[in-house]
């Protein structure tokens, strides 16, 4: 559209501005320690997973080292990164998690 800057016969345009906000990606990593029935656990407790959902999930960052288990605003990304690894200190298992913009 044009501005209507004045006489000048130059046209500039406005774009019409609607930026949705980023998402992020919330990964899963492997580590030879926390236990496989711990981390279906996790993905049915907080990523709102079946069981099947969920082991599958878990054999898919047992076999590959990492997997994203769900894709957020940053601010429940946040929350579901903390969630997780306060959840796995408490148990005193060194499952990561991490997040990363999409
Ligand atoms: N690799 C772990 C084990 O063999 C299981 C695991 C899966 C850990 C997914 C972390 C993430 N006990």
């Amino acid at each position: 559209p044009d501005d209507g800057q004045g006489e000048t016969g130059v046209v500039t345009k406005t774009k019409p501005k609607t930026k949705r906000p980023p998402l992020y990606k919330v990964l899963l990593l492997n580590d030879d320690y926390t236990p496989m029935e711990f981390v279906v656990h996790v993905l049915e407790r907080f990523f709102g997973m079946t069981h099947a959902q969920a082991f599958e999930v878990m054999l898919t960052v047992h076999k590959k080292g990492v997997a994203v288990v769900g894709v957020f605003s940053h601010e429940i990304a946040e929350t579901k990164v903390g969630q997780v690894m306060d959840f796995a200190r408490r148990h005193q298992h060194p499952l990561q998690c991490t997040m990363e913009k999409e």
